[in-house]
C-alpha cells in the first residue's frame, strides 16, 4: 500500500524500468501496464490510500505516467508502419474484379458509331415480326421457295390481318420496308441493329444472334456507294489495311445482290503466312461476313417509293460472325458469346 509522495515515485520509476526491459510485443504490453487490471490502474489505487494532500501532486505523477506509457505503445495502424515488415502505404490498393458489358452490346455501341459518323441514323424494329415485312414486302410472296433458306421460328398465335403469320424475325432485313413507311420520302441512311432468329446451332450459328442493316435510298445511289460503304466499315472496323470484296450472289429482294467477304486480318488477305504455310483461319484469304445488294425495285414499290426516280443499296451482316475476324480476338465456337463462357468474355 503506498503511503507517501515518495513511495509512489518509486514505484512509478520502477514500473518505467521494468516497462523498459520488458520484451513483449505491444498489444501484450498494453494490456500488461495499461489493462483494466494492469499495473497503472494498481498505482492509481494510491489515490485513495494517500493523504488528501498529497493527491493533487500524485494525480499529476500518474499522468505523466500514463502519456509516457502511451508513447511507448503505437496504435497497431502505427505500429505495423513502424514494425520490421515495411508496408508501404503509398501503393495503389488490389485490383478488384470489375465486369464490362457484353461483347455484343459493345459491338453495338461501336458499330452505330462507325455509321453515325457517316451519317446513318440507328432504327430498331420489332423481332417478333409479321410475314409481311419479313418476307412478303421483301419480294418473297407466299409459297416462294426461296422461303425454305430461312429456316424460321413461327410464333404459335393467329395470324395478324396486316402482318400476316408471326414468326421470330430471321434477318433485320425486316427493317426496311418498316424504315420507307417511317419516312415515307427518301434520303433514307438507316442501321438497324438487331437480334435474328433461326433454327441453326452449330460452331458458326447461333439460334438466336444479331445482324446490323444497312439501307441506302436516295437520288443516283449506285453499286459504288454500296462498296465504299463495306470498305470504309471494313478499315473502321478492322483497322486500315482491311480490304473487302463482294461476289455475285442471290437474294430475293436485291439485285443485283453479292455476298461480302472481309479480307483475314490473321494472313492479311493472302491465305499464307509469312512461314509458308497455308492459313488455317480462313484458307482462301478471305471471310463471309453477309449479304448485300442493290434494293430490288419492288422492295422500294413494297415501301411506296417510286422505283423511276430512286435507287438503293443494303446489306445485312452478322454481328457475331463479324466480331470473329477481329484481331487479337480467338472465338472458335459463337456459341460461346451466351454460354458465360469466360474464355471468351475476358477477351474484351
Ligand atoms: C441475310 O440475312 C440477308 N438479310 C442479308 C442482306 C441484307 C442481303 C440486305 C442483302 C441486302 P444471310 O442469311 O446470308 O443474309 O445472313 C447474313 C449473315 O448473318 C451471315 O453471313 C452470318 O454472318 C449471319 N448469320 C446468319 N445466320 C446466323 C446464325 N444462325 N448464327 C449466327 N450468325 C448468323
Amino acid at each position: 500500500m503506498i503511503t507517501s509522495l515518495h513511495e509512489l515515485k518509486t514505484g512509478i520509476d520502477t514500473l518505467r524500468q521494468e516497462f523498459e526491459s520488458d520484451s513483449r510485443e505491444a498489444e501484450e504490453k498494453r494490456e500488461v501496464y495499461l489493462g483494466k487490471n494492469g499495473k497503472f490502474k494498481e498505482l492509481t489505487n494510491a489515490l485513495k490510500t494517500l493523504i488528501p494532500e498529497s493527491r493533487r501532486d500524485a494525480g499529476r505523477m500518474l499522468n505523466q505516467l500514463k502519456e509516457w506509457l502511451n508513447e511507448q505503445m503505437p496504435t497497431s495502424a502505427q505500429d505495423a508502419v513502424r514494425s520490421t515488415q515495411f508496408v508501404d502505404p503509398t501503393l495503389p490498393g488490389l485490383d478488384l474484379h470489375t465486369g464490362h458489358m457484353h461483347p455484343i452490346s459493345l459491338a453495338i455501341e461501336e458499330i452505330t458509331h462507325i455509321f453515325e459518323k457517316i451519317g446513318f441514323s440507328r432504327a430498331r424494329y420489332p423481332e417478333v415480326d409479321g410475314d409481311h415485312y419479313v418476307f412478303e414486302a421483301l419480294n418473297m410472296p407466299p409459297s416462294h421457295p426461296a422461303r425454305d433458306e430461312w429456316e424460321t421460328f413461327f410464333v404459335d398465335m393467329p395470324k395478324d390481318s396486316k402482318l400476316g403469320e408471326i414468326v421470330l424475325s430471321t434477318h433485320t432485313s425486316n427493317g426496311q420496308v418498316r424504315e420507307m413507311e417511317r419516312l415515307g420520302t427518301p434520303p433514307i441512311r438507316m442501321i438497324n441493329i438487331a437480334r435474328c432468329y433461326r433454327r441453326q446451332a452449330d460452331v458458326t450459328h447461333t439460334p438466336m444472334f444479331h445482324q446490323f442493316e444497312g439501307l441506302v435510298v436516295d437520288k443516283g445511289i449506285n453499286i459504288q456507294h454500296l462498296k465504299g460503304t463495306i470498305e470504309y466499315f471494313a478499315r473502321e472496323f478492322y483497322g486500315p489495311t482491311a480490304k473487302s470484296r463482294i461476289r455475285p450472289f442471290h437474294f430475293q429482294f436485291t439485285e443485283p445482290s453479292f455476298e461480302v467477304d472481309f479480307s483475314c486480318t490473321i494472313c492479311d488477305g493472302k491465305g499464307i503466312l509469312e512461314n509458308g504455310e497455308k492459313c488455317r483461319f480462313c484458307k482462301s484469304g478471305w471471310h463471309e461476313v453477309g449479304g448485300a445488294g442493290m434494293v430490288h425495285p419492288n422492295v422500294l414499290l413494297a415501301g411506296g417509293i417510286d422505283p423511276e426516280e430512286y435507287t438503293g443499296f443494303a446489306f445485312g451482316w452478322g454481328i457475331e460472325r463479324t466480331y470473329t475476324l477481329r484481331p487479337g480476338l480467338h472465338i472458335d465456337d459463337i456459341r460461346s458469346f451466351y454460354n458465360g463462357d469466360l474464355s471468351l468474355l475476358n477477351q474484351f
